[in-house]
């Protein structure tokens, strides 16, 4: 009986020294000291023994579950200290770590060559005009000399809600209302979305123009020129040959076409002008003996796509990040 005493205790205090966790010592208190643990055990058959052993018998088994909840206890305090340490180890931040990085926007390569554009005629004096996305045929054509039937009305492929209202093909509008509001002498740039039915490789549904628009006492075509060599030489940042080629536009006239030298010497045409036809300022009952003007206006996406070197146009638009993140 003693020897079986003396390996119960050494075995239990064996088990609880190779114990490494909180569950596992929780099952050696169970197994031993349990309801129907082996110390619980030894202590309910004392009654089958020599009662002369008994008392004897009985201290050494109470000895023994003694010393095993010692420790039992002491094993737990360790394990606990060391499960504690473990878990500020686990959950230690390396401060020494790159952080995360993260993402940053920015603005929209259309937007940033759009505000440059204003930034540019800003600084010559223009004031920056706005105005409806929605506008009607008036406005839209018949004030700028485009009387229905006319020819540029088809060239626009114009987007209509009915025979009244539109989706502006220009920003020509925007400086109609500037004189309808404050008449002239005027020097205003109009900025924005414009709408016409086209879609192909240099073409999109929606595009943005800036148009530019000068009207004063004894304004000529020279006027024009020098406004234009400027703004030309500030947006591509280098002395650019320019040529002035003639053509037509129904609220210009004279009108002409503007082209740049390439750096493989070709002519790209950049944008289009011309001294106000008579009729538009006579439209807006300006005198035309007294006032004249300039007016020009170019495409963003295509002067991004030639200072960048943008094939397709539609690229602004398909919201591919390796395409906007470059720029
Ligand atoms: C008023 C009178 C005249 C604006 C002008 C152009 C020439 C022109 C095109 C450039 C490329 C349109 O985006 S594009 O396809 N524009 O060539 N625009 S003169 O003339 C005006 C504007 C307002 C009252």
């Amino acid at each position: 009986m003693g020897d079986n005493l003396s390996d119960l205790s050494n075995s239990a205090i064996q088990e609880i020294n190779e114990c490494s966790s909180s569950n596992d010592l929780e099952s050696i208190r169970v197994k031993y000291l349990g309801k129907k643990g082996t110390v619980t055990a030894a202590l309910k058959s004392l009654s089958e023994i020599d009662p002369r052993d008994r008392p004897a018998h009985g201290k050494r088994i109470n000895e023994i579950k003694t010393l095993i909840q010692e420790k039992l206890s002491e094993r737990k305090a360790s394990i606990q200290k060391q499960e504690i340490n473990q878990n500020i180890e686990n959950k230690m931040i390396d401060v020494s770590l790159p952080g995360r990085v993260n993402f940053q926007g920015h603005r929209h390569p259309v937007t940033k060559t759009l505000l440059e554009i204003e930034e540019i005629f800003y600084g010559a004096g223009f004031v920056v005009e706005d105005g409806p996305e929605i506008e009607d045929e008036y406005h839209n054509f018949t004030a700028l000399n485009i009387p229905h039937n006319h020819p540029a009305r088809a060239m626009h492929d114009t987007f209509y809600f009915n025979s009244e209202y539109l989706l502006r093909t220009h920003t020509s509008p925007i400086q109609i209302r500037s004189m309808e509001k404050d008449g002239v002498p005027i020097r205003v740039i109009a900025p924005g979305k414009v709408y016409r039915r086209d879609s192909d490789i240099t073409h999109t549904p929606m595009f943005h123009q800036i148009e530019g628009l000068v009207i004063d006492k004894g304004i000529n075509f020279s006027h024009l020129k020098g406004i234009l060599h400027q703004f030309i030489n500030t947006f591509f940042e280098e002395n650019t040959d320019v040529r002035f080629r003639p053509s037509y536009f129904p609220f210009t006239e004279p009108s002409a076409e503007v082209d740049i030298l390439s750096k493989d010497n070709k002519w790209l045409e950049i944008l289009g002008c011309g001294m106000v036809h008579p009729k538009v300022l006579e439209n807006l009952g300006i005198n035309t003996e007294i006032y004249s003007g300039y007016a020009f206006g170019m495409g963003v996406e295509r002067l991004a796509m030639l200072k960048y070197g943008i094939k397709d146009i539609r690229s602004f638009y398909e919201n591919d990040l390796n395409f906007l993140n470059q720029f």
